[in-house]
């Protein structure tokens, strides 16, 4: 079975193996075979391994099992034996570890229009492409176990770090040097178009925009929605809706912010009021939740506590923001940073300690303020 032709011809040879039922099944659609060699020790959804459970029991064989794959959950199965029933759901167990280094394959489900079959033993299966010709075979669906994250010492690159952190992923990180502007490079683009962190790939896949990111590793990887819920629900709706309000009010009026308070080539008095005002606000707008929760979005942490922590730590270090005013945000905010995963995170990626970063952001706010009255203050007649 070294070739793609011969896991088409053990295709095959399952697919006669089969009971009317199922073959009338398996006809109302259009497959094809691919050859997928997992890693051993990888998430495999298509071998005879052993621990391959189902509705109706467990299913082991010898031989090869097909997978029919949708996505997430294989809902039918055949093995290289003559026993094929269906239908058999896999049930939430999900993945399995693949527990050898044998190829499998894996029947994958052709979104396009069925080919109609010019000999009846192509009935059931279309070859992979030949040299120079294109494949129309859909990809294979994530997750892909292997995750690269691109970020820097940032609030933004801090929140995909801590979800997978807190999730125990295994993960390869790439520390983007701001200093060289390598966010900016074309191999960078690719990844992401918008040239900045954080990014993440997962195999060849890219995810870009860090709450896109935090979504892909729930939908992908917490299976047991420990810090979502399960899609459809209300819970899940209010965490998007606090999730949101990171991304488009606390993230960029905080970003603004902290620009014109440390960053700005000129001082600013109109830029630093308009922005600490603005973040002021979004902060007793977390505070009319946080009086009365503990969590932003139903009973438990979730990826909207992640992402608004993230920046509102930034709040009385970078901005001088005065915590007591929101009593309920400090506590959430303690809660938070207590967490072994959050102290993890604050390492990834980055150049300087805590303690380091403190006193670097205290020097760029001195010699901001050092602009006042200068030239340098905007509105001088020298700006
Ligand atoms: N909306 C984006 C914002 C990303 C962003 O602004 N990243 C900053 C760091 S926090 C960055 O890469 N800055 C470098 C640059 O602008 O070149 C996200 O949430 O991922």
């Amino acid at each position: 079975m070294g070739s793609v032709r011969a896991a088409a011809e053990q295709v095959r040879g399952a697919m006669v193996g089969i009971d009317r039922a199922a073959s009338r099944q398996v006809q109302s659609l259009a497959y094809e075979a691919v050859l997928f060699r997992p890693r051993h020790g990888t998430t495999c959804w298509a071998c005879a391994g052993p621990a391959f459970r189902f509705r109706k029991g467990i299913i082991r064989s010898g031989g090869v099992a097909l997978g029919l794959m949708n996505r997430r959950s294989v809902s039918t199965t055949a093995t290289t034996s003559s026993s094929f029933s269906v239908p058999h759901t896999l049930t939430n167990t999900g993945h399995h570890t693949h527990p050898h280094s044998r190829p499998c394959f894996v029947l994958t489900r052709v979104a396009a229009p069925r080919p109609q079959p010019q000999q009846s033993q192509k009935r059931y299966l279309r070859l992979a492409p030949g040299p120079g010709q294109k494949s129309d075979r859909p990809k294979m669906a994530p997750p892909f176990n292997d995750l690269k994250y691109y970020t820097a010492a940032t609030p933004n690159g801090l929140k995909p770090a801590i979800l997978l952190e807190e999730l125990g992923l295994k993960y390869e990180t790439k520390s983007i040097d701001f200093r060289s502007n390598e966010q900016k490079e074309p191999w960078f683009i690719e990844i992401n178009p918008n040239g900045r962190i954080p990014a993440l790939k997962d195999g060849e896949m890219r995810v870009f925009e860090s709450g896109a990111i935090m979504l892909y590793l729930t939908d992908m990887y917490d299976k047991g929605k420990q810090f979502t819920y399960e899609l459809g629900t209300e819970d899940y709706y209010e965490m998007m809706s606090w999730l949101m309000f990171q991304m488009g009010g606390i993230g960029p009026m905080m970003g603004q912010a902290n620009h014109f308070r440390a960053m700005a080539p000129v001082y600013s008095a109109y830029g630093i009021k308009r922005y600490i005002d603005e973040t002021k606000r979004l902060f007793s707008v977390l505070e009319i939740r946080l009086s009365k929760a503990d969590w932003l979005a139903g009973d438990k942490y979730t990826i909207a506590d992640m992402a608004n922590f993230s920046w509102v730590r930034g709040g009385p270090m970078f901005l001088d923001i005065d915590m007591t005013e929101y009593p309920g945000v400090d506590k959430w905010m303690k809660r938070i940073s207590e967490r072994p995963a959050v102290d993890k995170a604050k390492k990834v990626g980055a150049a300087l300690s805590e303690d380091q970063l403190k006193e670097m952001i205290t020097g760029m706010k001195a010699k901001m303020d050092a602009k006042k009255g200068t030239a340098e203050e905007e509105g001088s007649s020298k700006v």
